[in-house]
């Protein structure tokens, strides 16, 4: 079976990956050790130990801890350098990278630290590695819409540096129209705009992040698949949805990977896209998302090459660009 080999050597973007994300448990020792900073975990086998995941919500109290430990400019450029080598090993050849600035602003990090580091990660990137990366700035759901806001004016200096604007953490009580104003915000300044919805949440937040915030692009959008009418504008509408098929798996959303509705999404005519979300808490980057996957549920190799032209057509490389990767 040759399958494996195509969806491990063929090019592809991931527009859906959270940076601090990226962390390994090693990274994580290193940096807390360098930092003198004090983590919860006696060893990298006990922070593994502690990758037991229920829900969303019990992955994103470990995620917080883990993200802890990075304080200085130098972190941000070796978690992302880390994750940056490692997706060019997966034949990732353009990425766009999430990060929470408020996860680091309310420990007293300042967001230029953090934009910097992960700045000059991805210009070495595409000198070093052959990889174009972007980033997206995240507001976190579960902080008030005025707190996205001061984010929003104390990252603007360095606007030249980000790309686009998402929405992520806790999806469930935090609908997207909490964030109308602010997105409205960003959306006259330029901003390209995504918003994760439908990863636990209902169809109705997958509509609101389209028709409130005015989104390019919905993050997981799996629970789209509930709704006849909302599948229906997402296929007319060429909204890229970011399926995270491990993330998925290992958060609970499906009970196991035969049973993920991307197949589903595919066979609906939705630009839908594999990526790793939160590669080391969830058990595997790009390619091991596409082999997975593939195994558990049968796809064809039409649709690994139609994964591969979604991740490029669902990126926000310029119109020129994509035509020569598609
Ligand atoms: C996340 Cl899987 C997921 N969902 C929502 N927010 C997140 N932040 C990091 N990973
Ligand atoms: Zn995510």
């Amino acid at each position: 079976d040759r399958l494996p080999a195509l969806l491990r050597a063929m090019p592809k973007a991931e527009l859906h990956m959270h940076i601090e994300g990226s962390l390994e448990p090693e990274l994580i020792f290193a940096l807390a050790q360098r930092n003198a900073v004090s983590i919860p975990y006696a060893s990298v086998e006990d922070l593994r130990r502690a990758y037991a995941f229920t829900n969303l919500q019990s992955f994103l109290d470990i995620y917080y801890a883990g993200a802890s430990v990075l304080l200085k400019e130098q972190d941000f450029y070796d978690m992302a350098w880390a994750y940056l080598e490692r997706a060019a090993a997966d034949n990732v050849i353009h990425c766009e990278m999430f990060f929470d600035p408020q996860t680091h602003t309310a420990r007293g990090v300042d967001v230029k630290v953090v934009i910097d580091g992960l700045h000059r990660a991805c210009v070495d990137a595409k000198a070093k590695l052959g990889v174009s990366a972007a980033l997206i700035l995240c507001f976190l759901r579960h902080l008030s819409e005025q707190e996205a806001f001061e984010t929003l004016e104390q990252a603007l200096p360095y606007r030249d540096k980000f790309i686009g604007i998402g929405l992520d953490s806790s999806e469930v009580g935090h609908p997207p129209e909490k964030f109308a104003k602010v997105f409205a915000r960003c959306r006259e300044l330029g901003f390209h705009l995504v918003a994760h919805a439908g990863e636990e949440g209902p169809p109705a937040y997958v509509w609101s992040a389209l028709d409130v915030l005015k989104v390019e692009r919905i993050d997981h959008g799996v629970q789209s698949s509930k709704d006849p009418a909302l599948m229906k504008r997402l296929a007319q509408d060429k909204i890229p949805l970011t399926v995270c098929p491990l993330s998925n798996l290992k958060l609970c959303v499906f009970p196991d990977l035969s049973k993920h509705n991307l197949g589903a999404l595919l066979d609906a005519g939705l630009v839908a896209t594999v990526n790793s979300d939160d590669p080391a808490y969830f058990g595997g980057y790009m390619n091991e998302n596409f082999t997975q996957t593939f195994a558990a549920t049968g796809l064809t190799s039409q649709q690994a090459w139609q994964l591969a032209a979604n991740s490029f057509n669902g990126s926000f490389i310029d119109a020129s660009a994509k035509k020569a990767y598609v």
